[in-house]
């Protein structure tokens, strides 16, 4: 026990959990214990909206695995954080929030910038916690991060800005180590003699393999069983590309080679994943699923087995471990299976008949660049093993067909918060968290104008090199499509057209800029990007509209328009 401020036992609690950076934006309610920052060896990011200091935080915690923080004035700082905080709980991203909150004695009387924040949080974070009383800031500091490692997830630290203040006795120490198990014996048995007795065996690799560390792992089991292995939705890093048995993500503009080889399971083993629904709808007109396929499912938070699928066998495991023991079972099974040629031989049909595909789609020669062709030539054109943070938007998601990954933790994606203005802040985090490999921030014109343009500005006073790619396309082109396919392309608030030249705004902002028009110069920018080692923005003009939309994000959830007013009767599809 020492005696210390509770300004110093939050800070020391910060050093004690390896905490070398902090984003947020600076503020009044937080002053006492920022100004121990510097000595405490924490660097302070100031952003230009709290969203891109959750964002990075989460960003930094993805490509690390390691807990990461930020803060925010209490009231509307904090309220600025939710939309990131819930875009890191569907990623599973361990993000700890400090939210200072109006002071103890002020609470409830509609001060300054008050705001109740525990309720705000509240669905967006795995754990909550009010520090009651100043003595307490370590010990509450410190079951923050447990619960972050524990429950894989964003946790809240809300602190009454006067609980600051004050003598108190305490010890520092770092949270406890946390470490998943596998599945028992019996559920291990079980899978293994499904596995081995499968015709058509497929692996989901989900984000948990990813986070776990289980490529090794799945890499054995699927070589052991000359199982194909899909991506999940967005986690096109779980699967190393350039195996023989990787066949890319299912999921919305994932690939058909992936979506086909699934067709054909009679055993599915979902390592790692939720099974989010958005991430299994039919897609390109497949209704892909195999129904009748036998499921197991393993997912580290057992809360998760069965909610989307109806499932045969869910293990509540790590990843890692569970495919370890899986790999044994099945050795000890049967430990002269050989090779499927046949099955091989199928798989590379598939992934043959996709790519001609795709790079037919992606061939056009228009002056005004086609998308499908500029993404081509930029995926192909960035050095391998890049990190990569996508947004959302049409564009966005075309790259889930081309973005291929040689390892984990290299696929940084808003998943299924779906939230425009994603990609720039965690972007900025993964490049902090990974500061020797190149990092691209991919999103549209609409999504950087939410959270992006503003950021290179952070990105430029912090120096952190990131590379933003701007889909130039002067429109919401991923609503727009909507609009296109289900109201007759009667355009409301779908078009941007004056943007400015986001090349020379970012140079005006002291960070590189590169205005690219033609395909033929897409390869020597981001060469050069990468090579500068300052912010980049490439402002890439490309067309939009009708012709090369891809198609929408949500087909399943529309309906005709139904009008009955007469006033409206002329907008009636029916
Ligand atoms: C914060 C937020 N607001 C609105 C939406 C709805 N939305 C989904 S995609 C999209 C269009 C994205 O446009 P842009 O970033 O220009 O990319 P594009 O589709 O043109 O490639 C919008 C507005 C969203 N997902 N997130
Ligand atoms: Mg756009």
């Amino acid at each position: 026990m020492a005696k210390m401020t509770p300004s110093e036992a939050l800070v020391e609690t910060l050093v004690a959990e390896g905490i070398t950076n902090m984003f947020g934006i600076v503020g009044s309610a937080y002053m006492d214990p920022l100004d121990l920052f510097p000595a405490a060896g924490i660097r302070f990011i100031s952003v230009a909206h709290e969203q891109a200091a959750a964002h990075a935080a989460d960003g930094y915690a993805r490509v690390t695995g390691c807990p990461q923080t930020c803060i925010a004035q209490n009231g509307p700082g904090a309220a600025n954080f939710i939309s990131a905080i819930t875009a890191a709980f569907w990623a599973h991203s361990p993000v700890i929030a400090i939210t200072p909150e109006t002071g103890s004695m002020g609470i409830g009387t509609g001060g300054f910038q008050e705001l109740d924040q525990m309720p705000w949080f509240e669905r967006c974070t795995k754990y909550q916690v009010r520090v009651n009383r100043p003595e307490r800031m370590a010990e509450l500091a410190r079951r923050c991060f447990y619960l972050a490692k524990l429950l894989c997830g964003p946790a809240q630290l809300n602190i009454p800005r006067d609980f600051f203040y004050g003598d108190i006795q305490c010890e520092i120490y770092k949270s406890g180590d946390v470490k998943f198990g596998g599945g028992t014996e019996e559920q291990i048995k079980k899978a293994a003699s499904m596995l081995a007795g499968a015709r058509h065996p497929v692996i989901l690799a989900g984000g948990g393999v990813s986070m776990a560390g289980a490529i090794e792992e799945t890499k054995a089991l699927a070589e052991f069983l000359t199982a194909p292995v899909v991506n999940t939705y967005l986690h096109n890093d779980t699967f190393p590309a350039g195996h023989e048995l990787a066949v890319g993500p299912i999921g919305y503009c994932g690939s058909k080679a992936a979506m086909r080889v699934i067709a054909k399971a009679d055993v599915i083993l979902a390592l790692g994943t939720r099974l989010g629904p958005f991430g299994t709808l039919p897609q390109y007109d497949m209704d892909y699923w195999p129904k009748a396929a036998k499921l197991i499912q393993v997912d580290i938070d057992g809360t998760q087995l069965g909610i989307s699928k109806k499932i045969d066998l869910g293990i509540a495991a790590d990843a890692k471990e569970c495919a370890a023991q899986l790999i044994k079972a099945l050795r000890s099974l049967d430990n002269k299976r050989q090779k499927d040629g046949k099955r091989l031989s199928d798989i590379a049909k598939e992934k043959g008949v996709w790519n001609d595909e795709l790079n037919s789609w992606s061939s056009s020669t228009n002056k005004l660049m086609h998308p499908r062709r500029f993404i081509k030539e930029l995926t192909d054109a960035m050095p391998a093993g890049s990190i990569v943070s996508t947004d959302i938007g049409n564009n966005s998601s075309i790259c889930n067909s081309y973005l291929k990954f040689t390892g984990p933790r290299q696929h940084i994606s808003a998943l299924s918060w779906g939230n425009c203005g994603f990609a720039y802040g965690a972007a900025m985090g993964a490049k902090m968290g990974a500061p020797g490999t190149p990092v691209f921030a991919l999103q549209g014109d609409g999504a950087y104008g939410i959270s992006g343009l503003s950021e290179v500005m952070t990105a430029v006073r912090e120096n952190i090199p990131v590379i933003a790619v701007v889909f130039n396309n002067h429109e919401w082109g991923a609503e727009k499509k909507n609009q296109i396919d289900f109201f007759k392309s009667r355009f409301v608030g779908a078009d941007l057209l004056t943007n400015p030249d986001y090349a020379q705004i970012a140079r005006d902002m002291g960070a590189v800029g590169y205005k690219v028009e033609n395909y033929a110069d897409v390869k020597d920018v981001v060469h050069e990007a990468v090579k500068c080692g300052k912010p980049v923005v490439i402002n890439a003009v490309i067309e939009g509209g009708e012709k090369v939309l891809a198609e929408p994000f949500r087909r399943d959830a529309f309906r005709p328009a139904v009008r009955y007013l007469d006033k409206y009767r002329h907008l009636s599809e029916v």
